[in-house]
């Protein structure tokens, strides 16, 4: 892990020093968003005030500046998650509108009266209520794997649940809530063999490590870039080529055609028929140099560090006498993120004490309200880690659960 130097890290994140009820900012809700390095924020500011102007309409010097920076932060992205064409990769606003995308095209074209949708029981409500509304129009059914007692998919009957009606698999490659790594290439065979196609929900993985879209035979893959130190208002749907050239736009306007007459038009070349509208040039930009703070970083150094605090976190709350984990216990079948109940605190109390020790971390439902109320609650505590984050942010986690535990206990 030679070039993963901790300290000149958080020295990149102009908001670590800040000071929250008076005491370091202890950063611990990286699944809901991460922060941003200085390199992002500078992206931003340059884009801004040196190359500010529209993409792929001018001939003059600040249009074509933009279009390069634009397409080159495409090409970033595409490398970095290894599609083998730049064109694979669309700019959407987040995982939420790439997720609806392909269900609103691909999905609305494909998939008829009788056909199934196969999700699972760990889906942020992004991936689950596009496809409730799409089986209820088309009067396809919608079905679930489930987890096990582990908080693991349950694969056992997959050979039953993905059949021949199965027209695609949508799953998420990390659960937002038990930290859950999915077997996504196994499902990818699985309805490959029956015809259908999947999409992978990779919101919590791909920030955190490395996703090779090629490896995974995904034909769908969608992600956020404020969730891996980009801005908000940018995601990425990443598709096969012929899946997307096939597939009708999602949006009408400027950009995406290629001719428009009075009585019809037609379409522009991938990636632009799914871009209607000015994009989102300078956080597209933005995203570039996440991608390059990462790519520097290297992600499998990203991963091993997340496993390392990881392992020390589960160790450090199983440890605690009144807390429960959801989801698998072994660190190695998981990501950085860890939901706990508390048996006597209500999570919002205990995410307002922790807040008063400089503490941020996620209370409530996760987006991902069937799944948290499974487990008999409705609402869970949840620590999520990043590459900034050190074992004395965990300490300082346990130490504020204990605090807290005693004061509700006089
Ligand atoms: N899918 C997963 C697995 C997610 O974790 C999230 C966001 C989304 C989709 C939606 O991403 P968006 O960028 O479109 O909002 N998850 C969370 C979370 O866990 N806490 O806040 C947002």
């Amino acid at each position: 892990m030679s070039n993963f130097d901790i300290d000149a890290i958080r020295a990149d994140f102009p908001i670590l020093s800040r000071k929250i009820n008076g005491q370091n900012l202890v950063y611990l809700d990286n699944a809901a968003t991460s922060q941003k390095p200085k390199q992002v924020i500078a992206a931003l500011t340059d884009y801004y005030e040196q190359t500010n102007a529209n993409v792929h309409r001018g001939v003059h010097t600040l249009s074509i500046e933009s279009t390069d920076d634009y397409e080159l932060a495409r090409t970033k992205v595409a490398k970095f998650i290894n599609a083998p064409r730049p064109e694979e990769v669309i700019w959407t606003r987040n995982t939420s509108e790439s997720l609806n995308l392909v269900s609103a095209t691909w999905a609305e074209k494909n998939v008829g009266e009788g056909d199934n949708i196969v999700i699972t029981v760990m889906e942020h409500h992004s991936n689950i209520v596009p496809w409730q509304q799409l089986a209820a129009k088309k009067n396809a059914e919608l079905r679930y794997l489930a987890a096990d007692e582990d908080g693991l998919l349950d694969v056992s009957n997959v050979d039953s649940i993905i059949d021949s009606r199965t027209k695609i698999v949508a799953a998420t490659h990390m659960s937002n809530v038990l930290g859950t790594i999915n077997p996504i290439a196994m499902l990818a065979n699985q309805v490959h063999a029956v015809g259908g196609v999947i999409l992978v929900d990779a919101a919590q993985s791909v920030p955190h490590m490395a996703v090779d879209v090629q490896e995974l035979d995904a034909d769908f893959l969608c992600f956020s870039a404020h969730k891996m130190l980009g801005p908000t208002g940018i995601g990425v749907l990443y598709g096969k080529y012929d899946l997307l050239d096939e597939m009708p736009p999602y949006m009408f306007g400027g950009d995406m055609i290629l001719e428009v007459t009075y009585e019809d038009a037609s379409w522009n070349d991938l990636p632009y028929k799914f871009e209607a509208g000015t994009p989102n040039i300078a956080d597209a930009i933005a995203t570039g140099a996440a991608v390059d703070y990462l790519s520097e970083l290297g992600m499998d150094n990203v991963w091993q560090h997340e496993q390392e605090l990881t392992a020390y976190a589960m160790e450090q709350i199983l440890s605690l006498d009144n807390v429960k984990v959801l989801g698998p216990k072994n660190p190695c079948l998981r990501g950085g993120v860890i939901s706990f109940i508390h048996d006597t605190i209500h999570p919002h109390d205990l995410g307002t004490a922790l807040d008063q020790q400089g503490i941020a971390i996620r209370t409530g439902h996760h987006c991902a309200m069937p799944l948290v109320r499974s487990f008999d609650v409705v609402a869970a505590a949840r620590a999520s880690f990043y590459i900034y984050n050190t074992k004395s942010d965990v300490d300082a986690l346990v130490n504020g659960i204990n605090e807290t535990e005693g004061y509700f206990s006089r």
